[in-house]
């Protein structure tokens, strides 16, 4: 069945200089004749539109099938950039019987003609969605082909599902039997590989989405001083006045090249004042988010404060000291004067902490989204398990390991083609894309 036509503009419905809208379908020079005339592939030519009425000169881009971003023919359309146009154009290629698309249409398009891969798909989303320079780069590595340890992976194991599948079908009959040991000499490399794949993803995850950091500590203990230097900029009120934070502030920015979000919260502490109450009711939610809690605990301090204390017991995976104040006094572990800039213990720290101690330009080129990762650690896992067996068994294990690391490869690299994948991931795409 030949898909329907659609129809979407790729540029913000703001006023602007130009918008544009994209077409995609089979037959699109019969189908927009009404319209225009379509010019020489992929050479820019003025047309005058008429419809309705409106008159408009449009820069038009024809990019036949298949050689086109689709692999469908491709129509460009560069207009005025006036929404009420652009919306009035749309109408006009609906009565055409072209019809609006889902957001995404197009990529997935593109992806069903074998334009581009799942992993491509999913980098073009986050390079879209990318918000900090990191987040760019990290985006961009990934826009390529198929990463290369996934290709020799895919090497590697092809022909031991072929040898296992061989021994459970024929092996009594035949005398095919399956070698474990060669079997985890081979795959001992692509085993290694994945391990450190793992680590890479792991740490390109957080980056990829941010590191959620929530600032506490007691009140005047330097949240809302190491908020404002971290970002970069003033947000919140620093005094000297115990208190003075009310509610949660959260900020975005990049610190270092760590992508950041930022929680700057009340400082916890039994109190009667009714509105410093409420901020720190607020705190509790902010914990549970977090990837990483930073106690602020003041150097000269000897013993943190025990409300603090009581309040961050039911995390303790996810809380790091940070002494504050480092200049007046000396203190073990973490420790830092943000209000002179002297954060390199800090840097280190969160390093370590959230990404395996992994530089951001060690994770370019990792797999990154939830789905790459979760099946990234399901096929480690079930080489990890392969290995373990010991030899001399029936191959009906080895075999059911070997075919469920095929299946997961499959689906990581999208070419199990699984609709429920394709759904979650265009959900997340914007229209014309
Ligand atoms: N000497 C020194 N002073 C600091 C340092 N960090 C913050 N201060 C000062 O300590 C005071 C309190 O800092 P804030 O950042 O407002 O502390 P806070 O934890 O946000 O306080 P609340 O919002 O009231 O809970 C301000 O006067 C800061 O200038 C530091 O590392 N060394
Ligand atoms: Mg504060």
């Amino acid at each position: 069945m030949i898909p329907e036509p659609i129809c979407a503009p790729a540029t913000p419905p703001v006023p602007s200089a130009v918008a544009l809208v994209r077409v995609s379908g089979t037959g699109l020079a019969a189908r927009l004749a009404p319209l225009l005339s379509l010019p020489e592939p992929r050479t820019a030519s003025l047309r005058t539109l008429r419809w309705d009425g409106f008159r408009e000169r449009a820069l038009v881009l024809f990019f036949p099938a298949p050689s086109s971003y689709t692999g469908e023919d491709l129509v460009e359309l560069q207009v005025h950039g006036n929404p009420l146009l652009v919306r009035r154009l749309l109408e006009c290629l609906g009565s055409l019987g072209i019809r609006l698309a889902e957001p995404g249409e197009f990529t997935r398009r593109a992806l069903l003609n074998g334009k581009q891969g799942l992993l491509e798909a999913e980098a073009l989303r986050d390079l879209v969605g990318a918000e900090t320079d990191t987040q760019l780069r990290l985006a961009q590595a990934r826009a390529g082909a198929l990463p290369p340890w996934l290709q020799e992976a895919r090497q590697a194991l092809a022909p031991w599902v072929a040898r296992a599948e061989a021994a459970v079908d024929y092996g009594e009959e035949e005398g095919i039997l399956l070698d474990l040991l060669a079997l985890n000499g081979d795959l001992a490399p692509v085993r290694r590989q994945f391990h450190v794949e793992q680590s890479r993803a792991r740490a390109a995850r957080h980056l990829q989405d941010g590191l959620r950091l929530a600032l506490v500590g007691r009140p005047n203990s330097g949240k809302s001083t190491l908020f404002n230097v971290l970002a970069g900029e003033d947000r919140a009120i620093v005094t000297d006045i115990p208190g003075t934070t009310r509610d949660v502030l959260e900020v975005r920015c990049e610190w270092r090249g760590l992508p950041l979000r930022l929680y700057d919260t009340a400082g916890l502490r039994d109190t009667e004042d009714p509105v410093e109450r409420l901020g720190v009711a607020r705190v509790r939610p902010v914990l549970e988010g977090a990837d990483l809690v930073l106690h602020l605990w003041p150097a000269p301090d000897p013993a943190p404060d025990p409300v603090l204390r009581a309040a961050l017991a039911p995390f303790p995976g996810k809380v790091l000291d940070v002494r504050t104040f480092a200049d007046l006094a000396e203190a073990p572990g973490v420790a830092i004067a943000a209000h002179r800039g002297n954060l390199d213990a800090l840097e280190v720290a969160l390093r370590e902490r959230l990404l395996g101690g992994l530089a951001p330009d060690a994770c370019l080129g990792a797999l990154a989204s939830a789905r790459q990762v979760a099946l990234l650690e399901d096929l480690a896992h079930q080489l990890d398990l392969l290995a373990d067996l010991a030899p001399g068994g029936p191959p009906e294990l080895p075999a059911s390991l070997l075919q469920g690391a095929w299946g997961l490869l499959a689906r990581l690299t999208g070419e199990d083609r699984a609709e429920r994948t394709l759904d979650e991931l265009f959900s997340g795409f914007c229209l014309g894309k």
